[in-house]
């Protein structure tokens, strides 16, 4: 009898008298009999739920908080991934599989619990095991910490990208970094952001598995030696000056209702010698501990910039820290699985989630030529067929570029190995376009204008065999614009991957009601293959399903209106319309575009206090970088506006403005399902992409937007007629710049424009004080960069048709009803299916569940 059986049998007394499952093996609890993928039925849940309160725990349910629950239930459920995932490891070890690895400084996973049952197709069981014990499931998940791991945008598309390759059965594996402190949580106090520690780890963290067994050395800092080796080879040894250990740490990762579980694997830094006593005997008893507390700082905490770079020298050394561990991962698995160092990039498809991993084509080179003595074209030539390179932003202040004073004294052998790889690639270019030396300058790895800095997208394009944009817009202004001259040098390198999101967290999971009326309309497939919507399309003009849907809406809406009340104090109208934007705070993205709108209906209101204009509730969510002052000054100014507008009685409650605090992955789940208006107004050419675009077409919502990012394929998709555009162009906003914009001469000729900056001059939103927001005024006068002023009328007609629209309650429905319809296009199903065909050329591998004593006696990954 092993320890967990006897603790069964003496620990919960009302679960010994049930008889002893016939099928239960000794060691493990019955959940690994292979026959059954959803193991356990209800009572074996709620032993195996009281057995980890006790042994988890340490707790009696008299002493048992939420939280000691959540943990006891979060460990059944961990418990049920462990043997998909010891599975999905095994059989990928014994066919040498494939394997694509995502190397990512962010990953936005948010709480896994709920994901896990869906994934798991546990979820009802689940619910009515814990409610037999007197516990609600929807309580428990709201204990679990969410893994803050990522900014916005790029951490989150990391996190659909892991779900998809796990449903889709691709052998992966995620890289990053296990910040002990993730994205700020955002607190607002008297209208302004204030950032709070997000300790997400202080309860721990039941998900993820340390596995010190496989941590490895990172060098960093100090000189190279060069010499010659015993047959007088020219080879090069690095002397770091500081060396820190990392720590990987394994979190499963359940594909929906298959038996593959594939592994993010997150490094946490750590010193070679967390207490040096000889240092401490000598009563330095800080210097005992400088080593330690140096070394963890590497992975403290997530640099909170979204699209600006900071260029902090910790952030480098967090972005080679977890690099290199990576990669000396990699070369581990190739020695278990006994392939040759040669076949690297045949056992490897490595993408590059933007430039932050980037230096990693210069850490294999080293590791292949200094470590394992390789020649140097060899390297090189399994290098360029190793790695891809994904581009997620075009803005200029977001491209990462490193001084050469940095990099080198942080870095000194790839700084060497960086000017040997731009030599020949030079070379390369001279060869091409013989004479262009200002293309050469244009193309190299070292920008030596002024101060000289390492371009990373350069060594991205130079080292990966693919470059990738995320929407067709996006990728044309890449080969047209950013990086043009490396697609005349190599066009045939360029792809487009649209980016997608999961139904399954997006839809399924966030959006209950509405996910389980089209399974009872079209039936479940739509699940995993997202084209199926489209039978929805034969249902548009159905009153009878069109009044369900609207209802399914209106339900979700006024739970989240009694949510709001409870989280701002603010009561809205749950039969409103529903206009949101929620995304990361910046200029780009055009918030105060948003605003100014709101001051418009506003003013137009006061005006006339008999209009009837559609009652709207303007809810904004997001966090601004806390160094962003202009972000900020946003933020304030939409809750100061929302101060006002909110008590002022004269507006009959028709317009309310709310700012949800703490935007993050759980708060999106929230407010998807309510939302009837998508927010996607950022400056033509300046949106990549966009993902929560896509997440709200899933769930109904209408977009109101510009032709940018995947806004364009949306409309493509919809049809014009159930989209609400307006704006410049790209063209147009290039013309505009081309023949020079002045933003105050489209604010004197527009009377509306010169009522709402009067307003907003006078101080009225700001108890008086004309100061607060001259910086946002001045900015949009003199200098508008993106283009707000030019696009404000045409916003503010499009926002005065919606509101008709929307009063066609039957055409409202019909529109929504298409957009869900065809949103299939946008699930990240489909992106992942395009990078395994065009760029990872990967083959699914298929788990089936090992017998228990199979798994004891295999080696793995
Ligand atoms: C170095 C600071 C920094 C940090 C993050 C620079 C750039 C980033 C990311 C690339 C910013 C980001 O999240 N970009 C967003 O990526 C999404 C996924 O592709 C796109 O949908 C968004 O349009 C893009 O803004």
């Amino acid at each position: 009898m092993t320890a967990r059986e006897d603790a069964r049998v003496n620990a919960s007394p009302e679960l010994t008298d049930a008889p002893e499952p016939e099928e239960s093996v000794p060691m493990m609890s019955p959940s690994l009999d292979v026959k059954r993928t959803t193991p356990m039925d209800k009572e074996e849940i709620k032993r195996a739920f009281l057995d980890n309160l006790f042994y988890v725990q340490g707790k009696f349910p008299v002493l048992a908080t939420q939280h000691d629950y959540y943990m006891a239930l979060a460990h059944v459920i961990r418990d049920l991934l462990l043997h998909r995932w010891v599975s999905s490891a095994s059989v990928y070890t014994a066919e040498k599989a494939r394997t694509v690895c995502y190397l990512s400084a962010e990953f936005l996973m948010g709480p896994h619990l709920g994901n896990n049952l869906l994934n798991l197709g546990m979820g009802e069981q689940i619910r009515q095991a814990l409610a037999e014990l007197g516990l609600s499931l929807d309580e428990l998940m709201q204990e679990e910490a969410e893994p803050g791991l990522g900014n916005g945008g790029l951490g989150r598309l990391a996190a659909c990208y892991l779900d998809s390759l796990a449903t889709l059965e691709i052998p992966t594996l995620g890289y990053g970094i296990r910040y002990e402190f993730g994205i700020f949580e955002q607190e607002i106090a008297d209208g302004w952001q204030l950032e709070r520690t997000d300790k997400w780890l202080r309860y721990g963290n039941p998900w993820d598995i340390a596995r010190p067994e496989w941590a490895v050395e990172v060098k960093l800092g100090g000189h190279t030696e060069h010499y010659r080796d015993a047959k007088g080879e020219p080879r090069v040894r690095w002397k770091p000056e500081q060396t820190v250990v990392g720590i990987p740490y394994d979190t499963p990762i359940a594909g929906y209702r298959n038996n593959t579980a594939n592994t993010l694997r997150l490094w946490r830094a750590e010193a070679p010698e967390s207490f040096d006593v000889a240092v401490f005997n000598r009563g330095d008893y800080y210097g005992a501990v400088e080593q330690k507390v140096k070394s963890e700082n590497l992975t403290k905490v997530l640099y909170p910039n979204d699209e600006q770079v900071k260029g902090k020298q910790l952030r480098l050394e967090q972005q080679y820290f977890f690099v290199s561990c990576s990669l000396q991962d990699m070369l581990r698995i190739m020695r278990v699985q006994h392939i040759p160092l040669e076949r690297f990039h045949e056992k490897f498809a490595i993408q590059l989630n933007d430039t932050h991993p980037a230096i990693a084509i210069a850490e294999l080179m080293r590791l292949l030529v200094d470590e394992h003595g390789m020649p140097w074209q060899q390297a090189w030539a399994i290098t360029r067929r190793s790695f891809a390179y994904t581009n997620h932003t075009l803005l200029p202040e977001a491209l990462e570029r490193w001084p050469i004073g940095i990099f080198a004294s942080l870095l000194p052998r790839h700084m060497e190995i960086i000017y040997e790889i731009n030599a020949g690639f030079l070379e390369e270019v001279r060869s091409r376009f013989n004479g262009d030396h200002d293309r050469v300058g244009r193309l190299s790895l070292i920008d030596e204008g002024g101060e000289r800095y390492v371009r990373m997208a350069h060594l991205a394009c130079v080292g990966s065999y693919a470059i990738n944009g995320v929407a067709q817009l996006h990728s044309e202004l890449l080969k047209s614009d950013v990086l043009r001259d490396f697609y005349e040098l190599w066009p045939e390198k360029f792809q487009n991957k649209t980016n997608g999101v999961t139904p399954r967290r997006w839809l399924a999971l966030s959006n209950p009601s509405l996910a389980g009326f089209i399974t009872a309309n079209i039936g479940e497939g739509w699940v995993t293959d997202l084209d199926k919507l489209k039978e929805l399309e034969r249902r548009a003009d159905d009153a009878v399903f069109g009044a369900k849907w609207r209802e399914i809406k209106r339900l979700n809406k006024h739970q989240y209106a009694m949510y709001l009340r409870h989280k701002t104090g603010v009561g809205v109208d749950p039969e409103s319309l529903f206009d949101v934007q929620v995304k990361r705070i910046h200029e780009y993205k055009r918030q105060h575009l948003n605003i100014l709108n709101v001051i418009r209906m506003y003013l137009e209101l006061k005006a006339n206090p008999n209009l009837d204009i559609q009652p709207r509730t303007f809810l904004f969510g997001g966090k601004a970088a806390p160094g962003y002052r202009m972000a900020k000054l946003i933020i304030k100014l939409i809750n100061a506006v929302g101060s006002v507008v909110n008590r002022d009685k004269s507006l009959r409650n028709q317009l309310k403005v709310v700012f949800v605090p703490n935007y993050n992955v759980s708060n999106g789940q929230r407010i998807y399902p309510v939302a009837e208006l998508s927010e996607q107004i950022s400056t033509a050419g300046k949106e990549a992409s966009g993902t929560g675009n896509m997440k709200f077409q899933m769930n109904g919502a209408l977009t109101i937007g510009t032709l940018d990012g995947a806004n364009v394929e949306m409309l493509e998709e919809v049809g014009a007629e159930n989209f609400f555009l307006f704006g410049h162009t790209v063209d147009d906003i290039q013309r505009l710049q081309r023949e020079g914009y002045r933003p105050f001469e489209t604010f004197e000729r527009n009377g509306i424009l010169r009522e709402v900056f009067s307003l907003l001059q006078s101080g009225f939103f700001a108890k008086g004080d004309a100061e607060l927001f001259r910086p946002l005024v001045e900015n949009l006068l003199y200098s508008d960069p993106f283009f707000v002023l030019a696009d404000f009328q045409s916003y503010a007609d499009c926002q005065d048709e919606v509101g008709r629209v929307y009063q066609d309650a039957g055409r409202w429905t019909r529109m929504s009803i298409l957009n869900v319809a065809r949103s299939g296009k946008f699930s990240s199903d489909r992106a992942i299916d395009e990078y395994c065909r065009d760029i990872w050329n990967v083959k699914p591998v298929k788990t089936n569940l090992l017998k228990q004593h199979r798994i004891m006696h295999r080696s793995i990954q």
